[in-house]
């Protein structure tokens, strides 16, 4: 006898996208996941742990866009950001090396997603500028964000209506005397130093 398949036997979760070169999202441009979940090649981007020096999965031109995406496990480098980007919903599962670097100078904005498992840095800022995150969730983390440790120049980090938990070292991280930092309507649990490293008068919290 035929037995004739009507429905789908079982509705199993999409695999995730191997990423085996960096994407590149030009200048100006967008790329929309669609909340699809993005992997690195293990091999050609990096294994995501601390190692440095492995790749992004993402590397953005000035005043790209990146939006609903998910990065899954391994994160590599995670995404790389060349002078102005907009981040809009973008959830690191398991952060590799680390999140997000700002690379050239720009203001990246960052609005929606989260962060989780980040054995060090989520953000990391390698050039002047400006990082404002908002509405962002983040859980077992080192610290939120740095600048790049024994760098003068001047970063300002901002952080509005998130909600921040289990963090080792601090939210925001500099050794620059002119960088500044600012904190608003955002919920904690156990984070044990909110700035770390700032000059008097440097950072604000509301
Ligand atoms: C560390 C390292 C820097 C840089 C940075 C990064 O802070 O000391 O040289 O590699 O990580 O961008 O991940
Ligand atoms: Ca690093
Ligand atoms: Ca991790
Ligand atoms: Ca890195």
């Amino acid at each position: 006898s035929v037995f004739y398949v009507t429905q789908p036997v079982s509705v199993s979760a999409a695999s995730p996208i191997v990423v085996n070169t960096t994407i590149i999202v030009p200048e100006g441009q967008t790329f929309d996941g669609s909340d699809k979940t993005y992997v690195a090649n293990p091999s050609t981007l990096g294994d995501g742990g601390q190692g440095e020096n492995q790749k992004p999965i993402f590397r953005l031109e000035k005043n790209a866009t990146l939006k609903n995406v998910i990065i899954g496990a391994p994160g590599a480098d995670g995404v790389h950001c060349y002078g102005n980007a907009t981040i809009s919903n973008v959830t690191w599962l398991d952060v590799g090396e680390d999140a997000l670097t700002l690379k050239a100078s720009g203001t990246v904005n960052i609005t929606g997603g989260g962060a989780y498992k980040a054995y060090d840095k989520v953000f990391q800022a390698n050039a002047s500028g400006t990082i404002n995150i908002k509405n962002f969730r983040a859980d077992d983390i080192g610290k939120l964000a740095r600048q790049n440790g024994g760098t003068t120049y001047a970063v300002n980090f901002t952080l509005d209506s998130s909600n921040i938990s289990n963090v080792k070292d601090s939210i925001f991280r500099t050794d620059s005397s002119s960088s500044a930092a600012k904190i608003t309507n955002t919920r904690y649990h156990n984070v044990p130093t909110l700035f770390k490293g700032y000059a008097a008068g440097k950072t604000t919290q509301s």
